[in-house]
């Protein structure tokens, strides 16, 4: 309804004084000055995903100033690419985007620079050589969670009396090319690297979906279950392949059973870890909508902005994870 009230009363061209306005016809469409954003967002696959959503949402939303043109892509980036194109076309005042991929977005940046539309790219990146193409990022580094989570897994196995044995390793990774999943792929195959006694027995992908890496884990452990750690790149596929081991009868947990390292820490995904079945859960914060909010507040009243703003976050593990924590947690 709201694109084809957009749409509408983009074909309505009101004459108006604003300064916004004058730039681009979307925004004479909100009649009372609301800032028009066009948000295209990777899909829903997990509950990361959704959180992120609603973040995005409820802080670009009427009560705040804004008319908010919102795109689920449906994890394809040519729909990511359609949308953009549209709200260009639209003449919104910002473009908001989760690129699902790092490559592929030069040209329709380019377009959306020749339209002078400022562009926020949220979570992921986009390759570094186009930097100039956005105006601000907001989102994780994703190396620095992979780098948590195989220095804890380290110092655990090393706490164990397990610092020289054999240990290992199953990966199931996110979304190939997705800067979530290059990062925290890097951390991991560098510890391996750094570590001689860990194994990397499996590489394969869960596309960040419980439904995937339920079925990928089913098909490794149907010629292994001599797993010491299954290293998940998310909450989502974290779950799918625990309910594939423990169907296949391997119990998981740090004492003693199979280490499962997830990231996200969802409310789902630290249920999981009070019960132990997740032993490490690294922190990717999805609330990012207030970030926006501010930058296009800022920038509206030509205000500086911080380019590059990553999020500050943590993790949780078995061993200091609370109930009082989850039921505090904002997603
Ligand atoms: C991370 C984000 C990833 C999450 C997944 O910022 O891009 O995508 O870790 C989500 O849950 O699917």
């Amino acid at each position: 309804m709201r694109k084809l009230l957009a749409m509408v009363f983009c074909l309505t061209i009101m004459i108006n004084g604003g300064c916004a306005r004058e730039e681009h016809p979307a925004s004479a469409a909100s009649g009372d000055s609301l800032i028009v954003v066009g948000f295209s967002q990777v899909g829903a696959e997990s509950e990361w995903r959704v959180a992120n959503t609603e973040s995005m949402k409820s802080a670009l939303s009427e009560e705040n100033g804004y008319m908010l043109i919102f795109d689920d892509a449906r994890q394809e980036q040519e729909n990511q690419i359609r949308a953009i194109r549209m709200f260009i076309q639209q003449g919104v005042d910002y473009i908001v985007f989760s690129p699902k991929v790092e490559t592929g977005w030069k040209s329709i940046l380019l377009e959306a620079k020749e339209a002078n539309i400022p562009v926020i790219v949220i979570d992921r990146y986009i390759e570094r050589e186009y930097e100039n193409l956005y105006t601000a990022y907001i989102g994780s580094d994703f190396h620095n969670e992979g780098e948590i989570a195989v220095t804890w897994l380290a110092k655990l196995l090393e706490n164990q009396g397990r610092g020289e044995e054999p240990v290992r390793i199953v990966h199931i990774q996110g979304t190939i090319g997705s800067t979530a999943q290059v990062g925290r792929t890097a951390a991991l195959e560098k510890a391996i690297k750094q570590h001689p006694n860990w194994e990397m027995i499996v590489q394969e992908c869960g596309d960040f979906t419980k439904a995937k890496a339920y079925e990928v884990m089913g098909s490794i452990l149907e010629y292994t279950k001599d797993i010491d750690v299954v290293y998940c790149e998310n909450d989502g596929e974290a779950l799918g392949a625990i309910a594939a081991m423990e169907e296949a009868g391997l119990k998981c947990n740090p004492n003693g059973g199979v280490i499962v390292i997830s990231f996200d820490a969802t409310r789902l995904g630290l249920e999981y870890c009070l019960a132990g079945k997740i032993a490490l859960d690294v922190e990717c914060n999805p609330l990012q909508g207030p970030y926006v909010d501010g930058i296009i507040k800022k920038l509206r009243c030509g205000e500086p902005i911080e380019r590059i703003k990553y999020i500050d976050e943590t993790y949780f593990d078995y061993f200091n994870i609370t109930r009082e924590i989850i039921d505090n947690r904002g997603y």
